[in-house]
C-alpha cells in the first residue's frame, strides 16, 4: 500500500511490520519460548487457508486448535513422560473430563481407584451419570479389584497414583497388564510424582494426565493441565474434543509451565527433602497417630513405592488424636505454613481434606476411603525446613 498514506488509526491497529510485507525479519533466537499471545493466525492465502482447514496441510490458524507457545509445552511434556505427544489444557480437570469424554461414549463404564482428588471424584458421581456415562470406584490397592469390575461396557480405567489426600497407591504395572489383556485404555493421575519421580507410560499406562497447577507450574500462580500419551489418540483429542469442548490453556499459562519444567528436578528433590524430614518429625510427635507418606516404611505399600516411584514428593497426610477439633486448632495456629487448598507450590500449604478438598465425598464415601475427620493434609514447599518443623511444633502445643 505504498502509494496511499495510511490513517493512524489503521497503523496503529496493523502496524508498521504487518502492513509493510517486505520488510526483513531479524532472526530472533531468544533463550525463553516467546509466548505467541495471538488468538488467530493469518493465513499466506485463500488456498492455504482451506488446506489448513481441510487438514491437508499442519500450520496454526487459531489458538484454541493449536499456539506454537502450547506446542513447545506439549512436546517437552510428552519428551519427560515418554510418550508420543501432549496436549495442554485450561485446567487439570479439563484434561480429566476432556480425555474421558473422548475415550467413553453414552452408555459405557469407567472403573477407577477410590480415592481421587474430590473434584474428579464429583466429575465422575454427578456429571458423568447425567452423560450416561458410569463410573464404578473400587479399592485398587489391590488389582484384582479393578479385575473384577470390567465388563464389556468398560473402556478405560482412570487411577490415581498416590492419592490426594491420603498418599495411597495404585501397582500400574500390575494394572495395566490387565487393561491390556482386557482391551481398554489406562489413564492415571500422575499429578503428585510429575514425570520426575514416575512414568506410567513406561510402566504399561496409556495416558498420564497432570493438573499441572501443582509441581509442573509450581509456584502458584497457574491453573492448567495436561496429558500425553499415544500420537493418534492425542490428534483425535486435539482436533476434535479440545476444540468442541474448549478447554484450551492460554499461551502465558503454557509458558509458565515451561518456566516451571527447567526448576522441576530441583525443586522435586528439595520438596522430598523437606518432606522426609516433616514425615519423621509428625511420626514421633505424641499428638499425631498417623503419618502418611510413601518413603515411611510405616506405609502399608511402601515396597510398591520403592519400585514404581524414584521419589516420594511433597505430600503428606497425617492423623491427629484430637480429631476434628484439634485439626481446626493446628490449621489456625501456622505461622509459616499456609491453610490453603492446591499443592505442590513452593510455599508450604496445610488444608482439611473432609471439610475442603474432599466435601463432595458422602460421610460414607469418606470413612471408606479413609479420610478421617482428623486428617490434615500437607504439602511441604520449599522453606527452610527447620522454620517449618518450629512452626508444627508450635501449633501442635495449642491443639
Ligand atoms: N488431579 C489431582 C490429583 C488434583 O490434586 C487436582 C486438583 C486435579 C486433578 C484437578 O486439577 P485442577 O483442575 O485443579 O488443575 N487438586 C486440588 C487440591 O488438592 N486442592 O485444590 C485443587
Amino acid at each position: 500500500m505504498k502509494e496511499r498514506k495510511l490513517g493512524f488509526a489503521t497503523i496503529a491497529v496493523h502496524g508498521k511490520k504487518r502492513l509493510d510485507k517486505h520488510e526483513t525479519q531479524i532472526p530472533i533466537r531468544a533463550l525463553s519460548t516467546p509466548i505467541f499471545q495471538s488468538s488467530t493466525f493469518a493465513f499466506e492465502s485463500a488456498e492455504q487457508g482451506a488446506a489448513i482447514f481441510a487438514g491437508e496441510q499442519e500450520g496454526y490458524y487459531y489458538t484454541r486448535l493449536g499456539n506454537p507457545t502450547q506446542t513447545a509445552l506439549e512436546n517437552e511434556m510428552a519428551f519427560l513422560e515418554g510418550g508420543e505427544a501432549g496436549l495442554a489444557t485450561a485446567s487439570g480437570m479439563a484434561a480429566t473430563a476432556t480425555l474421558i469424554i473422548s475415550l467413553a461414549r453414552s452408555g459405557e463404564k469407567v472403573v477407577a481407584s477410590d480415592t481421587l482428588y474430590g473434584g474428579t471424584h464429583q466429575l465422575f458421581v454427578n456429571t458423568f451419570p447425567r452423560l450416561n456415562i458410569e463410573v464404578q470406584e473400587v479399592d485398587a490397592s489391590d488389582p484384582q479389584n479393578i479385575e473384577r469390575a470390567i465388563d464389556e461396557r468398560t473402556r478405560l480405567v482412570f487411577i490415581e497414583t498416590p492419592a490426594n489426600p491420603t498418599l495411597k497407591l495404585v501397582d500400574i504395572e500390575a494394572v495395566a497388564s490387565i487393561t491390556r489383556k482386557q482391551g481398554v485404555a489406562l489413564v492415571v493421575d500422575n499429578t503428585f510424582c510429575t514425570p520426575y519421580y514416575q512414568n506410567p507410560l513406561e510402566l504399561g499406562a496409556d495416558y498420564s494426565l497432570h493438573s499441572a497447577t501443582k509441581y509442573i507450574g509450581g509456584h502458584g500462580d497457574t491453573v492448567a493441565g495436561i496429558i500425553v500419551g499415544p500420537a493418534d489418540g492425542i490428534k483425535q483429542l486435539k482436533k476434535e474434543f479440545l476444540r468442541d469442548l474448549g478447554g484450551v490453556i492460554s499461551p502465558f499459562n503454557a509458558w509458565l509451565l515451561l518456566r516451571g519444567l527447567k526448576t522441576l528436578p530441583v525443586r522435586m528433590e528439595k520438596h522430598s527433602e523437606n518432606a522426609m524430614e516433616i514425615a519423621q518429625f509428625l511420626s514421633f510427635h505424641p499428638k499425631v497417630s498417623r503419618v502418611w507418606f510413601p518413603w515411611l516404611r510405616t506405609h502399608p505399600q511402601y515396597e510398591l513405592a520403592k519400585r514404581q516411584m524414584r521419589g516420594p514428593g511433597g505430600m503428606i497426610a497425617f492423623e491427629l488424636k484430637g480429631g476434628r477439633e484439634a485439626g481446626r486448632k493446628l490449621m489456625n495456629s501456622v505461622e509459616v505454613c499456609v491453610l490453603a487448598v492446591s499443592l505442590g507450590d513452593v510455599d508450604t500449604l496445610i488444608q482439611h481434606p473432609a471439610t475442603m478438598t474432599h466435601c463432595g465425598y458422602t460421610p460414607e464415601e469418606l470413612e471408606e476411603v479413609g479420610i478421617t475427620e482428623g486428617l490434615v493434609r500437607l504439602s511441604v514447599g520449599l522453606e527452610d525446613v527447620d522454620d517449618l518443623i518450629y512452626d508444627l511444633r508450635q501449633a501442635m502445643k495449642r491443639i
